[in-house]
């Protein structure tokens, strides 16, 4: 009720954080292109496997000049996989702790959410996916969410061969995208949601051009294949983007939703990596996906503060120079130079610079011991920590569960109509 939404309120006025003014609107009025890489793991960027660079297209970017690059952003997501991803990037809200809010939410919530946010700002807003629309409720949760457009696998050209796994391989998926995104009205806000780098990382003999690795665990041998074949795509696209001079008017976000390989691999993983070990602790670790951010002009660098999912659209909405006031959103810009750097996974555990929870036992970050011999200070320090992830999660739930935000009104915020919004196509 709410009640409920005052201690929301509270919280979140508690523990507002600043966004970092000299990146405020730097990309003002530009495109923005949001590219899922589909459980894309940090570990894959300069990794090398069959005497080759995995992913060279994406390590470029990575270490581009003008490429804002970050190498302690973790995933957050739960059993809502990519779902939660989504939730979390354009709504700064986390996912529920069992289910996909997108699912069992998604379609009667009210949301203030990216695409209406930026729609109301005069973008144009997209999201492409080459798989069914009623995967993860998309098509209901988007019209939620204010996107103008929904291209699934019912605006694309379906052939035998152009699918696998769970939609349209990435390269044609991202090749036939294209063709709207040069018809989106601008400035465009555009997500482009790719599939092929999913379990089980499956991939035609044609479109191999790397060979499995050799762990001997099935499910693992493949990643580095798909994750190839997408980094390609990802190539194809950026070499289109330039082509069109569309790159000088956009920024690119990238961004891996959740891991590849799961904590059942844990044998795999070690000896992927070449490790002694590789256990809970690492397997935390293990957690980092990419986040980068790429403009022309843009001043980037690897930037090492601690964040993840629940921070993007802060972030994005300083970089747009798109006031963030008053909002209800529990990340804070990845930029801000005082940022809190507590990252909340789904089930409670957590990572900052320091101390690092996994099942319910603390560890030092940078050495993975365990830590003993606490002093009171630190005792209260890391009772603190866990005490704020449980009371951010579970206000967080009760934003999704009690529909709060159908309560809130935000200021120069028009609420959502569903109704405006039918991604029906009829097939051509
Ligand atoms: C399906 C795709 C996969 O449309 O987004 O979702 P995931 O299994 O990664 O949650
Ligand atoms: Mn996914």
């Amino acid at each position: 009720d709410s009640s409920d939404l005052k201690s929301v309120r509270n919280y979140i006025n508690t523990n507002h954080t600043e966004p970092n003014i000299q990146y405020t609107g730097v990309a003002k009025g530009k495109n923005v292109f949001i590219i899922h890489l589909e459980s894309f793991q940090q570990f894959l960027i300069d990794f090398k496997w069959d005497n080759q660079e995995v992913t060279p297209n994406i390590n470029k970017i990575y270490h581009a000049n003008n490429t804002l690059s970050f190498d302690n952003f973790f995933n957050q997501v739960g059993q809502g996989k990519t779902a939660d991803a989504e939730l979390m990037l354009e709504n700064s809200l986390f996912g529920l702790p069992e289910g996909a809010a997108m699912v069992t939410d998604g379609t009667s919530n009210t949301f203030q959410a990216a695409p209406a946010i930026l729609g109301q700002k005069g973008y144009t807003t997209a999201s492409f996916h080459g798989d069914v629309p009623s995967f993860w409720n998309r098509d209901n949760t988007y019209k939620s969410w204010g996107y103008d457009y929904f291209f699934s696998s019912k605006y694309f050209k379906e052939k035998k061969d152009y699918n696998i796994g769970y939609g349209m391989k990435d390269k044609i998926f991202l090749r036939d995208a294209a063709n709207y995104i040069q018809q989106l009205p601008q400035p465009f806000y555009a997500k482009l949601i790719t599939v092929t780098n999913h379990y089980p990382y499956i991939l035609d003999k044609k479109n191999q051009t790397i060979s499995k690795t050799n762990t001997g665990d099935s499910t693992v041998d493949g990643y580095v294949q798909t994750a190839k074949y997408l980094d390609e795509s990802i190539g194809e696209f950026m070499a289109w983007l330039k082509a069109t001079g569309l790159d000088k008017k956009s920024m690119v976000v990238f961004y891996g939703d959740h891991y590849g390989i799961s904590a059942n691999h844990k044998k795999a993983v070690a000896k992927l990596l070449n490790l002694k070990k590789f256990d809970d602790f690492d397997n935390a670790q293990f957690q980092r996906v990419p986040f980068m951010i790429q403009m022309p002009g843009l001043q980037g660098g690897i930037n090492h503060t601690y964040g993840g999912e629940i921070d993007v659209l802060p972030t994005i909405l300083n970089l747009l120079g798109i006031s963030n006031q008053n909002t209800i959103q529990f990340g804070s810009d990845l930029l801000a130079p005082k940022r809190n750097q507590l990252v909340a996974f789904r089930n409670g555990d957590f990572v900052s610079p320091d101390f690092t929870k996994v099942n319910g036992t603390y560890y030092q970050t940078k050495t993975g011991e365990v830590v003993k011999n606490l002093t009171p200070e630190q005792k209260q320090q890391l009772a603190q920590k866990s005490n704020q992830v449980d009371t951010e999660l579970s206000l967080s739930d009760k934003i999704i569960t009690g529909d709060l935000l159908r309560f809130y009104k935000l200021k120069n915020f028009q609420k959502v109509n569903k109704k405006n919004y039918n991604y029906t196509k009829t097939k051509a």
